[in-house]
């Protein structure tokens, strides 16, 4: 399944090493560690090698500032291939009629939006951070939240779901300009027509962030926002499989302002070499096997809730139906960020994660956040992971036994050499 994945091993990194021997350990170190630990934070990938390539190749020489046929220096005639490229098949892979794909980050693809629809001081509906939305949905400590005035939702408080009631309270009671959909730690599908509803009846815009779960959508295992929303901004790095990096979809009706706004609203040159790694994510997301990774990634997930809940773990919102859930520690006495330390420990990379309604504060949390999409890049099916719930189990239960971690430290490194990344 993985095979256009782990194409040939790219030579490049041996340059470095003929010019800059402590950056070259440093990058072997990384390369070392990432081999040799289990990545379970939901939002992290490993990127395919015919990505990582396009990322270090000479299209990063290049200034464009402007966009295909309409830049602001010469020599751009080359370069306006890769980015028409990325933009073609970024709006083949998800059904878009515009797609920027120039936005650095998936932060920057959100300040896109933003600058084209709102002034500051407008209203922003999105969801709270810590029931599991992102800082650029109006937190208080990010630009979102200081240049608009922002009211956010939370989750039902029994079934610590999307609550459609309150939203739309949320929205009569405040008339946002824009309403925003999509989450960083939230393990329930999201039902992006309801959202468009609310929006519609308070003649609000709406935006859905799908960052977390664009290969789903990709793949169409989680019903896309394309149809209903009249914006939707990614990131290309996680479940995506693509190179660190952003992008914005919106109708033809907005394409001008998203263009505008991002450059030169926000940024000046795009990085031409990330937008061509995205055009190669892109193109890989296209293949028939990212769906059937896709597929396997959601099935980790639910194997591994299921074993956790086994094992007497309480998994935020009773369950999964994508990528990730939030195992609830406060009954194992330990906090979530404890729990991120002794994982880490052994080499089980997880990181904590506030539980709806946390009584700890973010830097402590009463929870962590347990993702699958790089364990399935890995190769690693249900069974795989289930025995890795029962390590991170272990390991939680018996964090004051040197010995015992030391153990399932050794277990972990079987696991990792069993399951190459690259
Ligand atoms: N920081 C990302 C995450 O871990 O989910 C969201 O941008």
């Amino acid at each position: 399944m993985n095979d256009i994945y782990k194409s040939t091993k790219s030579t490049k990194i041996s340059t470095i090493s003929a010019v800059d021997q402590a950056l070259y350990e440093i990058i072997q170190e990384e390369m070392r560690r990432e081999e040799q630990t289990l990545n379970l934070i939901a939002s992290e990938n490993y990127a395919p090698r015919a990505v990582l390539d396009a990322l270090g190749s000479v299209l990063t020489n290049k200034y464009a500032e402007g966009y295909p046929g309409r830049r602001y220096y010469g020599g751009c005639q080359v370069v306006d291939k890769a980015e028409l490229l990325a933009q073609e098949r970024c709006k083949e892979l998800f059904g878009a009629e515009h797609a920027n794909v120039q936005p650095h980050s998936g932060s920057q693809a959100n300040m896109a939006v933003y600058f084209a629809t709102l002034n500051p001081g407008d209203t922003i509906l999105g969801m709270s951070l810590t029931e599991g939305g992102h800082l650029t949905h109006g937190h208080q400590v990010n630009f979102s939240g200081r240049l608009f005035k922002s009211v956010h939702y939370t989750l039902n408080k029994d079934t610590e779901q999307l609550d459609f009631d309150q939203i739309r309270t949320l929205a009569h009671e405040h008339k946002p300009r824009i309403i925003i959909a999509g989450a960083s730690a939230y393990s329930r599908t999201i039902d992006f027509a309801q959202f468009a509803q609310i929006a519609k009846e308070v003649n609000a815009l709406f935006m859905a962030d799908i960052a977390h779960i664009a290969g789903l959508i990709a793949a169409k295992i989680h019903p896309s926002p394309i149809a209903h929303a009249d914006f939707v901004t990614s990131t290309t790095h996680k479940t995506l499989r693509g190179p660190r990096g952003g992008l914005v979809m919106c109708t033809k009706a907005h394409a001008q302002a998203v263009d505008k706004a991002t450059m030169p609203g926000m940024q000046g040159g795009p990085l031409m070499h990330a937008i061509a790694a995205k055009a190669v994510g892109f193109k890989l997301a296209l293949q028939p096997e990212f769906a059937v990774y896709q597929q396997q990634i959601v099935r980790n997930a639910a194997a591994m809730a299921d074993e956790f809940k086994k094992l007497d773990y309480r998994i935020v919102s009773g369950g999964t139906d994508n990528h990730l859930f939030v195992l609830d520690l406060r009954a194992h006495h330990l906090n979530g960020k404890q729990a991120e330390q002794i994982l880490e420990s052994v080499g089980l990379i997880v990181n904590r994660n506030c539980i709806p309604f946390d009584p700890n504060p973010a830097w402590l949390t009463s929870g962590i956040r347990i993702g699958t999409p790089a364990l399935t890049t890995r190769g690693m099916a249900q069974k795989e992971v289930r025995a890795i719930a029962h390590l991170i189990d272990d390991a939680l239960k018996n964090y004051e036994s040197t010995t015992h971690l030391n153990s399932i430290k050794k277990e972990v490194r079987k696991w990792c050499t069993q399951f190459p990344i690259y």
